[in-house]
């Protein structure tokens, strides 16, 4: 009886073959880590060169870039976005290059949210 031929068909009726598994429930999809784009306040970079930065490299209005400038200046950083890491990667290296080719010490950086 216990592997009759005629039970076989329906393999899991009666055997307790199946303790112990545990049917996956979730889907295993994990999202990529995102990033958070940073820039720091400093003394020299002038305000409308920063404002510039936020509408051409992270697609801000006037208006949003000039409160997310005037946040960086008094608190000292702020978050600009957030980024798959290549993205964010690109971001960084582009303010950075666009700062020093202009002989601004503005500084932007990424971390892990
Ligand atoms: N603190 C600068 C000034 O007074 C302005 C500034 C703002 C610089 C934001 C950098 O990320 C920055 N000219």
């Amino acid at each position: 009886m216990f592997h009759d031929p005629i039970m076989m068909a329906d393999r899991d009726s009666d055997d307790d073959s199946d303790i112990g598994v545990k049917l996956e429930t979730r889907p295993k999809t994990k999202r990529p880590p995102l990033y958070k784009v940073m820039i720091l306040n400093d003394d020299y970079t002038p305000m409308e060169f920063v404002v510039h930065v936020l509408e051409r490299f992270f697609g801000m209005t006037n208006a949003q870039s000039i409160e997310l400038m005037l946040t960086v200046h008094e608190k000292g950083l702020a978050v600009v976005g957030v980024f798959s890491h290549e993205i964010a990667e690109t971001k960084v290296a582009l303010v950075m290059d666009f700062a020093a080719r202009h002989q601004h010490p503005l500084q932007c950086t990424m971390e892990k949210e």
